[in-house]
């Protein structure tokens, strides 16, 4: 009996083994907003995989944000209906419109972040409001931050910044705006109307430096404030750096390097993480990629990534750990999808350990 396990143990091993070496462990989803798509690209290598999501699928039209929500799945924001489409994590298909739309006013979703309390939060471009839905049900509970709120005038990228407040690019306004991270009241323009030459600011994102990275529509630049104070710092990737001439979507990618998409380059740029200066194309066009608005890493579906945060580590396990014995469809730690986590889930995270972006 222990010889028969040691060999479906070593069997089970190897075919593991097999499995991870065949697949790439990390992977960029990019929203290709000119044919509503949204695609797969390896990373680091920009090779690309497959559509994740085909053009117009589940009525998808002009795809802007992407999250990663707390059931593991992908949310997308859609510009030309005003919903929140969910699609399923490892295979792409439709799940629902998360958001039905124009729930709760909702127009033109230009942004879109999972709080910490694990609600939705949406930039509703036309209403100049900040919109709140359930986490789970997707249901409307209320303007989180008023129409207008302390002069917000069309909000585009939102961000829960390392002090738990929200900020808010305002475009109309050329400012970023602060409100209390739990009640919504307006707190400040943490960055003033025009400072640093901020011209139509489109995404924000806080650096690992702890500062403060804003892309510039009008400009095509990616201006750094002072995550503390709001000072402007410089013009972190200068118009024309690389040849870029446009910036929508950024980020910082697992290898700590930071990430233009491109919209009119028709490319997604990659950029020295500290010093701002131009690598190289982390994906140089192609005929699947119309208009990138956004870019979000992942681990590879195919891994036990359970809380979606790009690595399998301890995290994970203790996951599995705290639902082990839990039956029923779809739950997150159910690495094997037998509707059961189990020891068959634990193997699956152990052999999976470390890896991911
Ligand atoms: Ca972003
Ligand atoms: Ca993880
Ligand atoms: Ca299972």
């Amino acid at each position: 009996m222990k010889g028969q396990h040691y060999i479906w143990l070593s069997c089970m091993f190897a075919c593991l083994s097999l499995s991870v070496a065949q697949a790439q462990n990390c992977e960029a989803l990019v929203s290709s907003w000119g044919n509503s798509k949204i695609l797969r690209y390896d990373h680091p290598s920009g090779n690309f995989i497959s559509d994740m999501v085909p053009s117009g699928g589940g009525g998808l039209a002009g795809p802007l944000v992407m999250a990663a929500g707390p059931d593991g799945h992908l949310y997308v924001s859609d510009r030309f209906t005003s919903a929140i489409r969910r699609y399923h994590w490892g295979t792409g298909a439709f799940i629902d419109e998360f958001v039905p739309a124009g729930s709760g006013g909702m127009e033109i979703p230009t942004g879109m972040t999972f709080g910490p309390d694990g609600h939705l939060y949406v930039s509703s471009r036309r209403a100049s409001a900040i919109l709140r839905f359930h986490g789970t049900t997707g249901a409307f509970m209320g303007e989180f931050v008023p129409a207008g709120s302390g002069g917000l005038a069309n909000p585009f990228g939102l961000v829960f910044g390392p002090d738990g407040n929200l900020y808010v690019c305002s475009r109309a306004s050329n400012s970023v705006f602060r409100f209390d991270g739990a009640t919504g009241a307006f707190i400040d323009e943490f960055v003033p109307p025009g400072n640093g030459g901020m011209a139509i600011p489109y995404d924000l994102v806080f650096g690992p430096d702890g500062n403060l990275y804003v892309s510039t529509q009008l400009v095509a630049s990616v201006l750094r404030y002072d995550g503390t104070t709001g000072a402007f710092i410089d013009e972190f990737v200068p118009l024309g750096s690389g040849g870029m001439g446009s910036a929508f979507g950024i980020e910082f990618g697992p290898d700590g390097h930071f990430y233009v998409a491109a919209r009119f380059d028709q490319r997604v740029l990659r950029f020295d993480g500290v010093t701002g200066e131009y690598l190289n194309d982390f994906i140089a066009g192609g005929a699947e990629l119309n208009d990138p608005m956004d870019v979000l890493f992942r681990a590879n579906p195919s891994l036990p990534d359970i809380n979606r945060d790009g690595r399998v580590d301890d995290v994970d396990l203790l996951l599995v750990l705290f639902a082990f014995g839990n039956t029923g469809n779809n739950l997150p730690e159910d690495v094997t999808g037998d509707n059961r986590v189990d020891d068959d889930d634990l193997l699956m995270v152990l052999f999976n350990f470390g890896l991911g972006c």
